[in-house]
């Protein structure tokens, strides 16, 4: 029996020797850069993301600009490289200007996967080797939100008269298909309305705020706004309020930070689109691990809207797509 047992115990050591370090034992170091720090849209994808590192034991990082400009978002995707983690979550702020420096992180064996914005097509792992080397794109669907943006828009001001779109700048995935989307649904579904030259705000509210009210003196019979983002609506809306045209001159809005409830109960705002940006961050997360696990991964993840209006914005289950800050 004794022979029995100490064979048995030393079968049982042979085991523990020889067992390979499992790949889940690892403790993983995930990276999330965003566009920019203070955005609260950033920040709710930075929950999202954290909550599915610490369900799955991975050790989140979040390092970013503080503004959305590739000149200052490529020196912290630079520092983030030179750390070595297990994987690169980034929301690339040009299309064109991060391919190059994102392609390092591939080149030094970091798996890289794009979340918010994509370089290139946005289309990738498709072997044409030009910017299709992420593994994963992980984003609402932006052309459809223009759309979104279009009929509510149109919808609000009896479907005729002269809008605009208050855009970041060119060059931007998400802005430019909103934009793209917006103008196509415009034109196709709605002949009535006029869409005037975009106004580029380089993602500054007071910008768009000092444009509205050009915009407006120009054209004295300008009937609505889309505010291409998160800045780009709030500098319209505080636009239009400080021209007077609080109703008058309608707004929707592309994503939703605390302050939008106010803007929407007071009128100056009709509609905000609240992307989800807790879930983008949460499988983008979820998608490293699983790529760092040996699983295989879809190449692209798209997650939902919400519509907010007067109608729905008191009912949590809306209100809970409200931004954190
Ligand atoms: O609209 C979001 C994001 O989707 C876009 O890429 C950049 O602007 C925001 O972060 C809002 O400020």
């Amino acid at each position: 029996k004794k022979i029995v047992a100490a064979l048995a115990a030393l079968a049982i050591c042979a085991v523990a020797l020889v067992k390979p370090a499992l790949a889940q034992d690892k403790k993983f170091t995930i990276a999330l850069i965003p566009g920019l720090t203070t955005d609260g849209f950033y920040i709710t994808m930075r929950k999202g993301a954290q909550a599915a590192a610490d369900a799955l034991g991975v050790t989140l990082v979040f390092q970013g600009a503080p503004d959305f400009n590739p000149v200052t978002q490529v020196p912290v995707l630079d520092a983030v490289i030179a750390k070595k983690p297990d994987a690169i979550l980034i929301a690339p702020t040009d299309k064109v200007q991060l391919v190059e420096p994102l392609r390092k992180a591939h080149d030094a064996g970091i798996p890289v996967i794009t979340v918010d914005t994509f370089i290139g097509s946005g289309v990738y792992q498709t072997g044409a080797g030009e910017a299709d080397f992420p593994l994963s794109y992980i984003a609402s669907d932006n052309i459809l939100g223009g759309e979104i943006a279009a009929r509510a828009l149109a919808k609000a001001i009896g479907d005729k008269g002269k809008v605009y779109v208050s855009n970041v700048k060119p060059g931007i995935s998400t802005t430019d298909q909103r934009e793209e989307g917006f103008k196509k649904e415009m034109a196709a579904n709605h002949p009535g309305v006029t869409v005037l030259e975009t106004q580029f705000n380089d993602n500054d509210a007071n910008k768009a705020a000092s444009q509205l009210q050009a915009v407006f003196a120009r054209n004295p019979d300008l009937v609505g706004v889309f505010g291409a983002n998160l800045f780009s609506a709030l500098g319209a809306a505080n636009g239009v309020q400080q021209a007077g045209q609080t109703g008058t001159v309608k707004v929707v809005a592309f994503d939703a930070p605390t302050s939008i409830v106010d803007n929407i109960n007071t009128g100056l705002v009709d509609v905000a689109i609240a992307q989800h940006p807790a879930e983008i961050g949460y499988f983008g997360v979820v998608s490293a691990y699983a790529h760092l696990t040996g699983q295989s991964i879809p190449v692209a993840i798209g997650t939902g809207f919400t519509i907010m209006d007067k109608a729905n914005i008191a009912d949590p289950n809306i209100s809970k797509y409200l931004y954190s800050e």
